[in-house]
């Protein structure tokens, strides 16, 4: 049997619970992921002094073919968005700015310096999402900005993130599509702080300064991203899930929750459904935490598959905004995008696959066997049957074929990167 007539005997398999697998594919083919550029170059960007990675994030390895500039970076990007279906988003970060051998302070970047950035997502109709570098630099190297005590240091950060908001106003007028600025800080102690209140109340300040200048949600929105502990900030973390989902419910922001940013065996996928019943929007930085907020390349598990089963059965795909983060810098990087990336789609693909309105009858009426025998079923449905015929109709490489277009580009172009 072809893909087709393999596709064709799945979709038969699905039809039994009343799915229908082409409109399934067809809701597949609109969603948007936000991919992130700094897979490519371990999160070090093309400022003309670079800075040590810092923030208690961190890129380990030294595979070969890193991206050194803007024009590697987009050819590897182009090639890994050639093996992934459908058509996604590219999610930028300030450090990615181009500015022509000249230093240009963070609290100075502007639009001209993202031209090149936007001229390439038109002309491959990609989305563009944004994020202010709050970290690797000299006004962050004590592991405090927002929060800082230090007025200068917070206006500088304020005046950067303010900047940030307005590139991302840009990227939305000029591709048509809405960015997301998302706002992280390292902000915390390594041991017990004698105050807790005063970096929070400071934090908060800074944050209103921030997002008092009025940008139009028709072009850009606004997130902010909460962490539990960085490396060097084991104690104490200013921006806290708590403070952040009040002070983005309060001001009428999104809340991003990071999957690698909580305690190791509390998961994201729980959370969706009451960030869903009081906002409208919530975001996600989809990675996978190792032990510690690891940032290892995004797997097909099981909190995976709960993460997508979340959005989709709660009809939250436009609500949900899905961003990946994760960094290895030990595996080739143009195939650490694909799979992360492949995985995320496969996911949802497995959760649209699934006849939710009857597993939830089940459970409403008290019947959790049948609900239990069900689920575990469905698990060895034949999905990989959808999915290779949606690479196929997608123009992409079907299963491990992928594989042989990576390590083609990794012997003629990667190598020479010297
Ligand atoms: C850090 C946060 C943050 C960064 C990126 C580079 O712990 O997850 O989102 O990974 O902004
Ligand atoms: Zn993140």
């Amino acid at each position: 049997m072809n893909i087709k007539e393999k596709y064709e005997a799945a979709k038969q398999e699905y039809a039994k619970f009343g799915i229908d697998v082409d409109k399934v594919l067809e809701e597949l083919q609109k969603v948007k992921v936000s991919v992130h550029c700094w897979q490519g170059d371990d999160v070090t960007g093309f400022e003309v002094s670079q800075n040590q990675l810092s923030g208690g994030i961190q890129a380990t390895g030294n595979y070969p073919g890193r991206a050194r500039n803007p024009e590697e970076l987009r050819a590897d990007l182009d090639k890994a968005l050639s093996l992934i279906p459908g058509k996604h988003k590219i999610n930028l970060h300030a450090i990615y700015a181009e500015t022509n051998g000249k230093a240009v302070e963070r609290d100075e970047i502007k639009p001209e310096h993202f031209e090149n950035w936007v001229n390439w997502a038109k002309e491959r109709g990609l989305g563009l999402d944004f994020n202010p570098t709050i970290f690797s630099h000299p006004k962050a190297s004590d592991g405090l900005t927002l929060s800082h005590p230090n007025k200068e240091i917070r206006d500088f950060w304020i005046r950067h993130a303010i900047a940030s908001r307005k590139i991302g106003e840009y990227f939305g007028k000029e591709l048509g599509q809405t960015c997301l600025t998302n706002l992280w800080i390292p902000d915390g102690y390594k041991d017990i702080p004698s105050d807790r209140l005063g970096p929070r109340k400071r934090l908060k300040d800074s944050l209103d300064q921030i997002f008092a200048e009025k940008v139009d949600t028709k072009y850009n929105l606004d997130a902010v991203e909460s962490k539990v502990f960085g490396i060097g900030a084991e104690s104490y973390t200013v921006g806290s899930s708590e403070f952040y989902i009040n002070y983005a419910a309060k001001n009428g922001i999104l809340s991003l929750l990071d999957t690698g940013h909580y305690h190791p065996t509390e998961v994201v996928s729980d959370k969706i459904s009451s960030m869903l019943l009081f906002s409208e929007k919530v975001a996600l930085h989809v990675s996978r935490p190792v032990r510690w907020d690891s940032d290892h390349v995004v797997i097909f598990d099981d909190e995976l598959k709960e993460i997508a089963k979340e959005i989709v059965r709660n009809d939250a795909l436009d609500r949900v905004i899905i961003g990946l983060d994760f960094f290895d810098a030990s595996i080739n990087r143009i195939a650490a995008w694909v799979i992360g990336t492949r995985n995320m789609l496969k996911a949802l693909l497995s959760a649209m696959l699934i006849p939710h309105d009857q597993l939830i009858k089940l459970q409403e009426e008290g019947n959790f066997t049948e609900r239990l025998a069900l689920m575990e079923e469905l698990k060895t449905y034949p999905l990989g049957d959808i999915w290779n015929y949606y690479c196929e109709i997608n123009n992409v490489p079907v299963k491990e074929d992928w594989i042989k277009d990576v390590k083609e580009y990794e012997k003629t172009i990667l190598e020479n990167r010297k």
